[in-house]
């Protein structure tokens, strides 16, 4: 077996006080926290796009990171790329990958060729799957990258073009269904519009329900068990994207009676886009019974697109883990590093340097989280803010026993309510979540 990274060793966990760059402080695989090993609470995966695919390019300069693993030929290059991804999840022991199909094999000349060279390949990666134990977190189809697809894929205005991708998402979800894939991701690239001057919206999203539809009775029928996730983004490439948050994706899916068949796949950073935060958007998934999987990144606040930065900062993954955890943890869907080096971060230890930074901050966001749900100040305080809403008329309101002449009689009765009133105490909880988590 080729050795592509000889100077990264097997990264281990050595604890917080470990001054080896190639070590993990905080992610300790094996180790027991709130009921379950750190492996089965965060279900690290690497995004074989970012990490094997791309090379830094940008809209004012070319790649300054080699991916072609030393090879020439395209299969060569794409065998390599396999190898290599295979080194990473070992040394990183990362349970799990996901892909585009175009990431695991460029495309042909031909859709037939393309599809040839997926057949080629697919077998040599899950003979790696077998000798590594590594699993599939997802599988997906790139409808977005090619020329084609510039109106659209389900909601372009050619049929040729709606063919196409129907055949893409085909072969991508027997492609999933042939290693194990545990989802099916659909993230609406060009899903979207530059101008309603030249938009029929009604027909485009028409349209792409009906894809969706295809794509899920297929899935089915060739015996796709997992599930299948939107993942929400409200621009770029579009001016505009129809998936644009988890609110409008539920509205979109409740409208075409979709919903029993997705959840969601929460970018970060797509939520910082969306002008909310991240935990805003996985508490909606959540509370929404959508709560699926996540691409764990982050953006940059001084900047207005996606960045796919490896997510550092603990405040939000501590935040975020709170989310999962109080969904249940993941019974299925994972943590995939949908996040890049830097352009200038270019050499191969970087990429390790990188998951590093990302999977103990999230390992460090698993601790807290757990240290803040165990001390419990915090729910207690949620609780008791909404207490009233337990007996006399806070009941009544629930149980829809009360009706609006009863609330009428009962405010009339009551007098001003402002003595009812008490503070959020939004200074005093951000000091508790800080307490707990820079607790010496
Ligand atoms: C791009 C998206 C994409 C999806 C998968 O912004 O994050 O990479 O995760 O197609
Ligand atoms: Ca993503
Ligand atoms: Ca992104």
């Amino acid at each position: 077996m080729k050795d592509f990274f000889p100077s990264v060793p097997v990264v281990r966990y050595e604890g917080p006080k470990s001054g080896n760059p190639f070590s993990f402080r905080y992610y300790n695989p094996e180790e027991n926290i709130g009921g379950k090993s750190m492996r089965e609470h965060l279900r690290f995966a690497v995004s074989y796009w970012h990490t094997l695919c791309g090379e830094g390019t940008d809209m004012f300069g070319s790649g300054t990171a080699d991916k072609s693993f030393g090879g020439t030929a395209p299969m060569e290059v794409a065998r390599n790329k396999a190898l290599a991804c295979f080194e990473i999840l070992d040394k990183l022991s990362i349970d799990y990958f996901c892909f585009h199909d175009r990431d695991i094999a460029p495309e042909g000349e031909t859709l037939s060729e393309t599809n040839a060279r997926l057949d080629e390949i697919v077998p040599f990666i899950q003979d790696l799957m077998k000798k590594g134990n590594k699993k599939l977190l997802w599988g997906t189809a790139n409808c977005f990258s090619n020329p084609r697809y510039m109106h659209g894929a389900g909601t372009a205005c050619n049929p040729e073009v709606f063919a196409f991708a129907a055949a893409q998402i085909k072969k991508a979800l027997e492609i999933t269904v042939k290693l194990g894939g545990e989802g099916y991701v659909f993230w609406g690239g060009r899903e979207g519009y530059e101008t309603l001057l030249n938009t029929d919206m009604e027909l485009e999203l028409d349209n792409l329900a009906r894809l969706l539809r295809l794509a899920v009775d297929y899935g089915r029928s060739i015996g796709f068990k997992g599930f299948y996730y939107i993942e929400p983004k409200p621009k770029e490439p579009t001016k505009h994207q129809y998936d644009f948050d988890v609110a409008s994706v539920l509205a979109f899916l409740r409208r075409y009676g979709l919903e029993k068949d997705f959840k969601m796949n929460v970018e970060a950073n797509h939520a910082t886009l969306a002008q909310h935060s991240f935990q805003h958007e996985l508490r909606m998934a959540r509370i929404n019974g959508a709560f699926g999987s996540i691409d764990a990144n982050q953006g940059d606040m001084l900047l207005g697109w996606d960045t796919d930065q490896f997510p550092t900062n603990v405040y939000e993954t501590t935040l975020c883990m709170l989310e999962v955890l109080k969904a249940g943890g993941f019974t299925h869907g994972g943590l995939n590093f949908d996040a890049k080096a830097r352009r200038g971060s270019f050499t191969h230890e970087d990429i390790f340097h990188a998951y590093i930074a990302g999977m103990d901050a999230f390992a460090l966001g698993l601790r807290f989280a757990v240290r803040i749900i165990e001390d419990g100040r915090l729910d207690e305080f949620v609780e008791k803010r909404y207490s009233g809403y337990k007996n006399g008329i806070g009941a009544d309101i629930i149980s829809g026993k009360a009706t609006m002449a009863d609330l009428e009689a009962y405010a009339l009765n009551k007098g001003d309510v402002l003595d009812c009133l008490e503070s959020g105490r939004q200074e005093y909880l951000e000091n508790l979540i800080n307490n707990l988590m820079f607790e010496l």
